[in-house]
């Protein structure tokens, strides 16, 4: 479960089960967690309800946003040109803005070494990103459209802008549209679930050896 999930989750109000993985500890890798998450990450759910009535499990956050959008036919328009809109943006996200973003944070705070290059090549392409998605919020209120899933993604990720070396004060758009999402009471729910179980790995050796330097097996 990661933080879009539960902000999806708590903006439909329906129930849930939190199960934690314990990623530091190598959780991920249970054969149980790989049969519904094959990619050993979170977040991935189980719906015991599918669309033929049994259940369905679902991993990677896009994916999880669009079936529950579908699902509960909310925050996921089904005009043509409205979905196409929200799913250009949520693609953007997934395939742009997540994985840079991981990655400036990686470079930045858990490389072993400061590397220049790796630092600056990332702080700058979420600096471009950022920019990119303040263009696009100039004189509108969220990314596509109303409030949808695409909004949900990329706040999961400026919500560590810090970390990821940006300053929202350069990207007036985007601030407050962070605000707007932000206080959304589902939003702070979301946001809330799970915080206290989450920590910084920063410090723990034996944990940045199961997440980092991962290969096939
Ligand atoms: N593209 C994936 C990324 C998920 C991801 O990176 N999850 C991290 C935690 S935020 C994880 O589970 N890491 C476990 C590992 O690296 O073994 C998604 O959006 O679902």
């Amino acid at each position: 479960m990661t933080t879009q999930t539960s902000i999806m989750l708590e903006e439909l109000g329906v129930p849930y089960d939190l199960k934690l993985v314990n990623i530091g500890k190598g959780d991920q890798f249970e054969p149980s967690f790989l049969k519904i998450a094959p990619n050993n990450r979170m977040p991935a759910i189980v719906d015991p309800e599918g669309p033929d009535g049994n259940p369905i499990s679902v991993f990677e956050s896009g994916a999880i946003l669009q079936y529950l959008g579908r699902k509960f036919g909310r925050f996921y328009p089904q005009d043509e040109r409205a979905r196409v809109e929200v799913e250009e943006w949520l693609f953007w996200q997934v395939g742009g803005l997540g994985p840079m973003a991981g990655q400036a944070n990686h470079f930045r705070h858990y490389a072993p070494e400061q590397i220049e290059y790796g630092i600056t090549r990332y702080t700058n392409e979420v600096n471009r990103l950022y920019g990119v998605m303040n263009r696009r919020l100039e004189g509108r209120d969220y990314l596509a459209g109303d409030y949808s899933i695409a909004d949900m993604a990329s706040y999961g990720w400026v919500i560590s802008y810090a970390n990821q070396g940006q300053d929202l004060n350069d990207f007036l758009n985007l601030k407050r549209w962070f605000e707007a999402v932000g206080a959304r009471p589902a939003v702070e729910r979301g946001v809330e679930l799970g915080k206290a179980e989450r920590r910084s790995i920063a410090d723990d050796e034996e944990a940045k050896k199961i997440l980092f330097g991962q290969r096939a097996r």
